[in-house]
């Protein structure tokens, strides 16, 4: 089974081509010009052992906002497509990640329906590498991209901050527990290959 696919999408606010491998190695290639953002694409892939191919630009000159989200977007619809029908896929997957002082939660199910709760308690003062181009990060826009990815991959996603000081913390351990709840959930589940995992008979 190939579990893969490949989304350009273009607006006048941003370029952005992705290619996924849900059956990758961890493998990322990013051309992404917010370096924090880039970090976590690069860890998301890592974790979940995702191959990720992202090429992104967009209007940074208005914010983060825009180029962010539609990350997002463009990434949901990439596990919408690479799923397909969702035959014999585990669909659910949950994972608590320490980093430090901070402790993530995330827990999603592949289910049909989109549904984000984001409770990440961060301090909504920007991440910044002062002199360095792309090197600070609009820290409120990390709610924005799981929207657009959840809302594009129709899956119900809860993601909790249960403790922590440092934002980078926050929100590197919840794309790390994030990514590795997907992972579990996209794994094809050997005692039920060949089954939609729903009452229902579908998942969409
Ligand atoms: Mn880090």
């Amino acid at each position: 089974m190939n579990r893969t696919a490949e989304i350009t999408r273009s607006t006048k606010e941003t370029n952005i081509t992705i290619k996924l491998n849900l059956d990758g190695s961890g493998e990322a290639a990013l051309d992404y010009p917010i370096g924090f953002m880039k970090h976590m694409l690069n860890t998301f892939a890592k974790h979940g052992l995702f191959d990720l191919d992202i090429q992104a630009s967009g209007d940074l000159e208005v914010d983060q906002h825009h180029l962010v989200e539609d990350t997002g977007i463009v990434l949901g619809q990439c596990f919408a497509k690479a799923l397909g029908d969702k035959r014999g896929i585990v669909r659910s997957g949950s994972c608590l990640y320490p980093m430090d002082e901070t402790l993530a939660r995330a827990a999603l199910d592949i289910s049909g329906r989109a549904f984000l709760v984001f409770e990440a308690q961060l301090s909504g003062v920007p991440l910044t590498a002062d002199g360095i181009p792309g090197g600070s990060f609009q820290t409120d826009t990390v709610e924005d991209f799981w929207q657009g990815f959840v809302s594009a991959a129709a899956l119900t996603l809860h993601l909790d901050i249960l403790r922590g000081r440092s934002d980078h913390h926050k929100i590197e351990a919840l794309f790390k527990a994030a990514a590795r709840a997907l992972r579990q959930a996209c794994e094809i589940d050997g005692r039920a290959a060949d089954i939609i995992p729903s009452t229902k008979g579908v998942l969409v």
